[in-house]
C-alpha cells in the first residue's frame, strides 16, 4: 500500500517535471497574437519552387522541420501573410518558419537568405 502510494507520488513529479520542461509552449500562445514572432519554432531552410500569389501559397523544397517532425521534401506551404510572397522567387534560397496553425502548416516568417 506504501509502496503503491510512492509510485504515485513519482509519477506526478514526473509528470510536473515534464511539465516545467515544456513551459515555453506558453510562448506558442504568445506567438498566436503576433504571427511573425520566430521564438516559438526553429528556422528552417528551403529553396523557392514556385509562388503563388493569388492563393498565398509557396511550394519550398525543405529541409527536415524538427518542430514538425517532418522529413525533407518538396511540399505546398501556405504563408501566414501573402506579403511575404512578394520578396521572393522561384530558385531563391530561403530561411523560414513552419508551423501548425488550426491544422494547416502555415508558413509564419521567411526570409531569403543569400
Ligand atoms: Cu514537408
Amino acid at each position: 500500500m506504501k509502496f503503491i502510494h510512492i509510485l504515485a507520488v513519482s509519477a506526478i513529479v514526473a509528470a510536473s517535471g515534464a511539465q516545467a520542461q515544456t513551459a515555453p509552449a506558453s510562448g506558442a500562445d504568445h506567438s498566436a497574437h503576433h504571427p511573425t514572432a520566430t521564438a516559438a519554432a526553429p528556422q528552417s531552410d528551403g529553396e523557392v519552387r514556385k509562388v503563388d500569389k493569388e492563393q498565398g501559397k509557396v511550394t519550398l523544397r525543405h529541409g527536415p522541420l524538427q518542430n514538425l517532425d517532418m522529413p525533407a521534401m518538396t511540399m505546398v506551404f501556405k504563408v501566414a501573410d501573402p506579403k511575404m510572397l512578394e520578396s521572393i522567387k522561384e530558385g531563391d534560397k530561403v530561411k523560414f518558419t513552419a508551423e501548425k496553425a488550426n491544422g494547416a502548416i502555415t508558413i509564419t516568417a521567411m526570409q531569403v537568405a543569400n
